[in-house]
């Protein structure tokens, strides 16, 4: 076969054939299991369909070493990622060497057999400066390999039964022998690849378009959407957008497939590790950008690589990796034209207007509700985006105050709640501290283990109330300030948290004694009383404190609902 051809014949598996699959279903009952955390499942789905090959399983020590020293496996292979299957001490100590274990995902079906042939304590701090560049948390995968990767690596070949089920976008998702028997049947012997994980735009529309052109070749959008970068717009909306951008290609020029990576932002390794995927997946050539794969800025405040070591990377081991790289032209529109173009090919630039709306600004757009212009983007991208990005005002969000037993939490919270359904358009749920108590924490009592618990467990109901758009108040005491702290990250993830104080004294708050507590608390007759036997962390940043004393209930209510007015979340 010639050397263009290459890319089209088929290229090997780790499946066993579909009788030897049944069988060893049945015999794998016998085996020790182990559940597959979600990132190893798209490792292993890589591993079995070719899209990690030459990899035949989990690394052993002497390729992961080769791997994190000097990006090779033991036999000198370029292998830019470590592909390891990290496990708890325990279970690791339950194996023998040379025995097989059942990799299953997480409802229990078996995907793959493995003869694990190495375990090791892996030197993650050696792993996190060699591959990613610093061992700082501030980068998703290290703080992934710190914080949630177990302490010990497993490595052994894989015996691939079957593949991760998927029950979303089905027909859109291909093996790598899937593509390249599409790429023969189409005739299409050369094909750019583009990687991403972001929605696409027209600059991108026209970017992808003229690389192809470019490279006399046809187009394969290949979005990544197995796990990217936390805070990324979530796939499924991705997908539906770049439905929408398929069809703005002439036909027959491109294609579009789903690629189940879980991605480490590990920048110009990243590139490399790209490549190979690509190249098994039967393309020619991919393009590469500024700052490929970047995992965002360092805890000092800085890039971890720099804007072109991607490319230089990927350029260096080029003929290695067997595809080659198409640079990323960095597009702009020129209002006089009204047209994009390379922004490094505009020899009038003085003369012209060029527009350009950067990514911060999409989401401030899209986060206050104004208009994003058709030449940025096509009209059905933004309406999937709007979609899933409401304006603030439609957001869900969540008013959470904390203060002492008596402070008037209840009180204020439940005028706020009158005040915020007359307004209407959001439904209004409200968590009151007695009201949990008596709903969902009625087993707990007032340690500081059970007050965690019970507050954990309201932010988690309010999270699900913000992320389905609807408005939480929560008036718990939340003595502690990093419980307050882990419900405001829960919430933060799908609208605005704001942490009310109200702060009376525990002075006025004893002089007041509604329910008779604190008389119980000073005769030792209730324990553990806030305030009184108990600590009470004052908040440092609320979002708003009120005080209670010589200021009425509907005065205190109204500052919050000025509060939300400012913070964009209710119209003025
Ligand atoms: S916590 O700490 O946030 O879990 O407390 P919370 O769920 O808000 O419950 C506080 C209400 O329980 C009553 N109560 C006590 N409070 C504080 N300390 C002790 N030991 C205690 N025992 C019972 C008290 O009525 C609180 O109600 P509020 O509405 O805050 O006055």
């Amino acid at each position: 076969m010639s050397s263009s051809l290459a890319n089209l014949a088929p290229i090997p598996e780790l499946y066993v054939s579909y009788e030897s699959a049944q069988k060893m279903k049945g015999e794998a009952a016998q085996l020790t299991s182990f559940d597959l955390t979600p990132r190893q499942i798209c490792d292993l789905e890589l591993l079995m369909n070719g899209g990690f090959n030459p990899l035949k399983g989990f690394l052993s020590q002497e390729d992961y070493d080769g791997v994190v020293e000097n990006m090779r496996l033991a036999d000198g292979t370029l292998w830019p990622i470590p592909i390891t299957l990290d496990v708890s001490e325990k279970f690791a100590d339950s194996l023998e060497i040379g025995q097989d274990i059942a990799l299953r995902d997480q409802e229990g079906v078996i995907l793959a057999t493995m003869t694990v042939t190495d375990r090791w304590a892996p030197d993650k701090a050696r792993e996190a400066e060699k591959v990613f560049g610093a061992d700082d948390s501030a980068h998703p995968a290290v703080n992934y390999l710190h914080n949630q990767a177990g302490k010990i690596y497993l490595g052994g070949p894989v015996t691939g039964i079957q593949q991760p089920v998927h029950y979303d976008f089905r027909a859109r998702r291909d093996t790598p022998n899937e593509l390249r028997a599409f790429f023969r049947k189409m005739g299409w012997r050369r094909v750019v690849a583009f990687q991403t994980r972001n929605p696409l735009h027209r600059a991108h529309q026209e970017l992808t378009f003229r690389a192809a052109k470019e490279a006399q070749a046809n187009l394969l959008i290949h979005p990544v959407v197995g796990m990217t970068k936390p805070g990324d717009v979530d796939h499924f909306t991705r997908v539906r957008c770049y439905e929408a951008v398929l069809d703005k290609y002439p036909s027959s020029t491109t294609s579009m497939s789903l690629l189940n990576l879980a991605m480490r932002m590990a920048g110009p390794r990243e590139a490399v590790w790209h490549g190979i995927i690509r190249r098994n997946h039967g393309c020619t050539h991919m393009i590469v950008g500024r700052d490929h794969a970047g995992p965002g800025k360092n805890s000092a405040g800085e890039d971890f690589y720099g804007p072109y070591d991607a490319q230089e990377l990927f350029r260096e081991h080029q003929a290695e990796i067997g595809i080659e790289m198409v640079d990323f032209k960095h597009m702009v529109y020129v209002q006089e034209r009204a047209q994009y173009e390379p922004a490094d090919e505009i020899a009038d630039k003085d003369d012209v207007t060029i527009l350009n709306i950067s990514g911060t600004e999409l989401r401030r757009r899209l986060a206050e509700g104004l208009e994003i212009p058709e030449w940025f983007s096509f009209p059905e991208v933004v309406s999937e985006l709007r979609k899933t990005r409401p304006p603030r005002a439609k957001q869900g969000f969540t008013v959470f105050f904390t203060g002492f037993s008596g402070s008037g939490k209840s009180t204020i919270a439940n005028a706020l709640m009158v005040k915020l359904m007359e307004m209407g358009g959001r439904p209004v749920t409200l968590l009151d501290g007695d009201i949990v108590r008596k709903n969902l924490s009625s087993e707990l009592g007032f340690s500081k283990e059970h007050r965690d618990l019970n507050i954990r467990r309201i932010g988690y109901v309010a999270s699900e109330i913000t992320k389905n758009g609807g408005i939480a108040i929560c008036a718990p005491i939340a003595p502690y300030a990093t419980t307050r702290r882990a419900v405001r990250e829960d919430i933060e993830q799908f609208g605005a948290f704001i942490e009310v104080h109200v702060a009376t004294s525990i002075e006025e708050c004893e002089r007041r004694d509604r329910k008779g507590l604190y008389k119980l608390a000073r005769e030792g007759k209730i324990k553990e009383f806030t305030g009184i036997s108990d600590p009470y962390d004052v908040p440092e940043t609320p979002e708003l404190r009120v005080e209670t004393e010589g200021t009425d209930v509907d005065n205190c209510a109204h500052q919050v609902i000025l509060k939300l007015e400012s913070m964009g979340l209710i119209a003025a």
